[in-house]
């Protein structure tokens, strides 16, 4: 990375300072469109990576009108904060899985359903295709726009500080932070496990004070993140798949004259596609890695949770909250019945 005044932005936007510091280096002459670009995970996982190419291509392409500042690491906020303010406009843009959404958009977790995709396969020419239009036209009738492309988060995996899970029963009791959605509290309570919603910002801390033993996530946020300095077991349960919208606040996006918005769809969308390869390499590689830094792995047979979820009703239960119409589009897009 070269040492200039947008590097500079990023660097102490990770140190917290950022909106001091922004206000303080602001050039003579502002860019006509400065927007942020809030999003929750650290300066090296690949989003902040892409993103960051992508808002210095949309700067010079856009001869400078255009300057996107990302604020990574939940600088303005948790994730269930940045969601009102990118509603009201006091962010710009802001990525968000759709699971979380749903809490907005209570359709937009329909991708999220407990081991309805079985690998990326199947994963991106759905949400390149029908289910994703779907999820975009339900989130433009509650009044937000998103980018065409969403981005990779990856498969969720469980860990622990307390001992690995091989079973259904292993979950039983078990006290998991989940992200705010009603989606992962019924999935983790079908389980018979004590979810615990907590915003991504807290997640570590949570985890080192013993709040909950265990979290799950893809394995490029327990290494970007560093949850291996506060969990010991990873459990490849694969449980759900999970992604970033990049959401955009309707006005702030009907301000920019019709080129500009090319020239930022354009490039988030560009930056998604490299975004979602660096993502799935890092998922399938980290393993040796997070065995390094003392986590321990072990590979549970998915076929006996689907089973519990199954026999819970977790499946029946929503696919009446989605309606037919929505479970149908789902079915077909992972290619079996669920339920
Ligand atoms: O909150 C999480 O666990 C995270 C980072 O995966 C999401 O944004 C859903």
């Amino acid at each position: 990375m070269t040492f200039n005044r947008r590097s500079l932005l990023l660097g102490s936007a990770a140190a917290g300072i950022a909106t001091t510091f922004a206000i303080r280096t602001r050039p003579a002459h502002a860019a006509e469109f400065n927007y942020k670009f809030a999003n929750n995970q650290a300066l090296s996982h690949p989003m902040n990576v892409r993103a960051k190419e992508a808002v210095d291509k949309i700067l010079e392409q856009s001869s400078g009108r255009v300057a996107i500042q990302i604020f990574p690491s939940s600088q303005l906020g948790a994730d269930t904060d940045v969601l009102s303010q990118v509603r009201s406009g006091g962010v710009e843009f802001f990525s968000l899985s759709p699971i979380i959404l749903s809490t907005f958009v209570p359709n937009a977790s329909l991708s999220g359903i407990g081991f309805a995709f079985p690998d990326h396969s199947k994963v991106w020419p759905a949400m390149d295709g029908a289910l994703g239009a779907y999820v975009r036209a339900e989130i433009e009738k509650k009044g937000l726009l998103t980018m065409e492309k969403i981005w990779e988060n990856g498969f969720r995996q469980v860990s622990s500080s307390k001992g690995p899970i091989g079973s259904p029963a292993d979950l039983e009791n078990f006290k998991i932070r989940v992200p705010v959605s009603p989606l992962w509290t019924s999935m983790f309570s079908a389980f018979g496990s004590a979810p615990a919603s907590i915003n991504f910002a807290e997640v570590y801390t949570a985890l080192q004070t013993g709040v909950v033993d265990g979290q799950e996530n893809p394995l490029a946020i327990l290494s970007t993140h560093k949850l291996f300095e506060v969990q010991k077991f990873v459990s490849m349960t694969n449980h759900m798949w999970d992604g970033f919208w990049i959401l955009k606040n309707r006005r702030a996006w009907q301000a920019l004259p019709e080129d500009l918005q090319q020239i930022v769809e354009t490039n988030f969308n560009a930056a998604a596609m490299l975004q979602r390869q660096d993502v799935e390499s890092l998922n399938e590689t980290l393993r040796g890695e997070l065995e390094g830094h003392g986590m321990s792995f072990n590979t549970p047979d998915a076929e006996p949770f689907q089973e519990k979820l199954r026999s819970a009703g977790f499946y029946s239960e929503w696919k009446g909250k989605y309606g037919d119409e929505a479970w149908a589009i789902l079915e077909s897009a992972v290619g079996r019945s669920l339920s």
